[in-house]
């Protein structure tokens, strides 16, 4: 078996030591931290994915699995991020109300520092008022993550709640996660959507310019 196989293999059974140890080894061993991240991590996470879908993995499994993918990506972060450079501009990113799924929403986060973004991570279940409160800070950019196709409605709500604000021509929002689209983010008035993290920061970028 490959490292990014063994690398694979540990984080769909959750096990964070090995992955740690594996990371660290694919790291020395000259791959990319994309290399890493793209054909190790997230193929793990896809299988995870499979797995909850087919009932062969319940909630506390993927939680589990969940773990691992966090303690790997803390060994990547540094390696993404950039050093020493003015920030290119202000993100504040969360994901929204009723969700508490942070994976893609920490690997857009990281993406984005790794862009030269600062990033203020509201963590899961942000509720309108604290997106607001960023804004009022002087964030330039809103990310918004679900994945739920039930909170996905709620991207529109904290929107009509900057809106009511008087908030909305402060700040550009940007919405992301699997069950989002370029259309519905169109329907709900975002101004950019990103399929994945590596194109949210060539859009945060855009939406700058
Ligand atoms: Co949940 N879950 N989950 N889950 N979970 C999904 C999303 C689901 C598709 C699984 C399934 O049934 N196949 C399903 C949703 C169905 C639907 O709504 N259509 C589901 C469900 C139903 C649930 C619960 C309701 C289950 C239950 O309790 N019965 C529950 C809800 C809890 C809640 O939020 N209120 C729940 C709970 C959980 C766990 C807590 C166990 C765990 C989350 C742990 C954590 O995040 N800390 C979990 C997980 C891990 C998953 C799956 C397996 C993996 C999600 C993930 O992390 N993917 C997921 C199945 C799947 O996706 N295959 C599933 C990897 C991640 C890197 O991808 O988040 O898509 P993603 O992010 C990508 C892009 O979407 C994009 O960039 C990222 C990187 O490329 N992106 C952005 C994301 N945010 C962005 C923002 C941007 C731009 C791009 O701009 C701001």
């Amino acid at each position: 078996m490959s490292g990014l196989e063994n690398l694979q293999t540990n984080l769909i059974n959750g096990k964070a030591d090995a992955v740690k140890q594996f990371m660290t080894e694919a790291i020395d061993s000259g791959l990319s931290p994309r290399d890493i991240l793209n054909n190790g991590l997230l193929k793990g996470m896809e299988e995870v994915g499979r797995r909850f879908k087919n009932n062969e993995f319940y909630v506390p499994e993927v939680l589990i699995a969940a773990r691992a993918m966090k303690a790997g990506m803390e060994i990547l972060k540094p390696l993404l991020a950039d050093t020493g450079v003015n920030p290119v501009g202000r993100v504040a990113i969360g994901t929204v109300t009723g969700d508490l799924h942070d994976i893609g929403k920490n690997l857009v986060s990281m993406m984005l520092e790794g862009g030269g973004f600062e990033v203020i991570d509201l963590g899961v279940d942000v509720k309108p008022e604290k997106y607001i409160d960023a804004i009022n800070q002087g964030i330039q950019i809103i990310g918004m993550s679900a994945l739920l196709t039930t909170t996905m409605m709620n991207m529109k709500s904290i929107i009509h709640a900057i809106e009511a604000a008087n908030l909305r021509d402060k700040v550009k929002i940007m919405v992301g996660g699997a069950p989002v689209t370029e259309n519905f983010a169109r329907e709900i008035k975002a101004d950019g959507y990103a399929a994945d993290a590596a194109s949210a920061v060539d859009l945060a970028k855009s939406l700058l310019n």
